[in-house]
């Protein structure tokens, strides 16, 4: 098989809670089809989509997750159940039927995102089953030796073309002059009075996305203006991003799409109770060669040490650095022509 090859994928997504196992599958589904591909989506919890990509993608069918008696019939060129999701035993049989017929469909884990060690030292490792067959763990990350990043092929074209003033005037948000736009997507956050009160020190339009933003921010001291944005689809979420001068993202995919616009942000990184969050959040760190006043922001946003009386960033600098890690990051392969040639690889290895 060759790269040109037109493949086909099954990838099975739990959703475990908020929007990023959702959110990752929808770009990585409609990713690999707009390539050319088939994808089917088996996805246990489909209302996110609604907003995210209410309008679908040729070439994506979505399906609900198999029931324990449900055959979801012959398995795809790759499998792909996304981190760690197990799965459907309907599933399994078809990969075990399939190879009894001489084929070879490629078992995927797709696992979380992480700046960590470990990941280059887990990428691609092969997981052999009890059942004979073998699974393959795909770590997406930052370094050539990972799985790479989500990044459609056009996106910064798209990027750079971006009509900030008249997407914002779509939305119904009118920008003061001098005002300084910056986007909310946060979790529960000690933080965030705090944080308001930094903003105030310039003038400033926060915009507030769905959920938890909105929820915990009610009013905002003189200097900060709160515009409160409806639910957004996967691409005007990334608009969004476009559109703000500053950026708070959370999570997984967010943080990714923050990369790519190219503006400063801040990161609040899913909080995990054993604490592991907090080295993951120094990897991260790390990649990002952020200076001791910018760790010390996200630190404090993070709640791993006191908000503190380090000087706000300067934006020239911080600008300069989420540019200059993005020049970094994009002659990397992204993900989906690496799991294309991972996928072409091993089925030509004969599992
Ligand atoms: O929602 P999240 O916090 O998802 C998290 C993380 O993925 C985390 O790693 C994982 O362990 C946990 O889920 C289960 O943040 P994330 O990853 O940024 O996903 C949000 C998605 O929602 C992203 O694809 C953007 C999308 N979105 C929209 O499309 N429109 C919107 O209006 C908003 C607010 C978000």
């Amino acid at each position: 098989m060759s790269e040109t090859a037109r493949l086909r994928w099954d990838i099975y997504c739990r959703v475990v809670d908020n929007y990023g196992d959702a959110g990752v599958c929808w770009r990585l589904a409609a990713d690999l089809a707009a390539r050319g591909d088939a994808v089917r989506l088996f996805i246990d919890d489909p209302a996110p989509l609604a907003f995210i990509a209410a309008a679908g993608a040729p070439g994506v069918a979505v399906h609900p997750w198999p029931g324990p008696h449900d055959d979801p019939g012959e398995p795809a060129d790759g499998v792909i159940e996304a981190f760690g999701c197990d799965l459907p035993q309907g599933a399994v049989g078809g990969l075990l039927r399939a190879r009894a017929a001489g084929r070879t469909p490629v078992w995927i884990n797709l696992e979380y995102l992480s700046a960590e060690g470990y990941v280059e030292r887990s990428h691609g490792l092969p997981s052999p089953q009890r059942n004979g067959l073998t699974k393959w763990f795909y770590y997406p990350g930052f370094t050539p030796r990972t799985g790479g990043l989500l990044r459609e092929p056009g996106l910064m074209a798209r990027r750079l073309a971006f009509d900030r003033s008249a997407w914002l005037a779509a939305q119904g948000i009118t920008v003061q002059p001098g005002e300084r736009v910056a986007s909310l997507f946060c979790y529960r956050n000690e933080a965030l009075p705090w944080l308001l009160d930094e903003l105030a020190r310039q003038p400033t339009l926060l915009l507030l996305t769905q959920g938890l933003a909105q929820a915990q921010v009610a009013q905002a001291p003189p200097g900060v203006r709160l515009h409160r944005l409806p639910w957004l689809s996967q691409a005007d979420f990334d608009r969004l991003l476009w559109a703000s001068d500053l950026n708070f993202v959370r999570g997984e995919d967010s943080l990714v799409r923050a990369l790519w616009a190219g503006a400063p942000f801040v990161w609040q990184i899913y909080p995990q109770s054993d604490a592991a969050h907090e080295s993951k959040l120094d990897a991260f760190l790390q990649t990002l060669q952020g200076p001791p006043a910018l760790q010390a922001l996200w630190r404090a946003w993070n709640g791993t040490q006191p908000p503190t009386r380090t000087p706000w960033p300067d934006d020239a600098p911080w600008r300069a650095l989420c540019l200059a890690a993005r020049e970094r990051l994009l002659p990397q392969t992204d993900l989906a022509t690496g799991l294309r040639r991972f996928a072409i690889e091993k089925a030509a290895g004969g599992l």
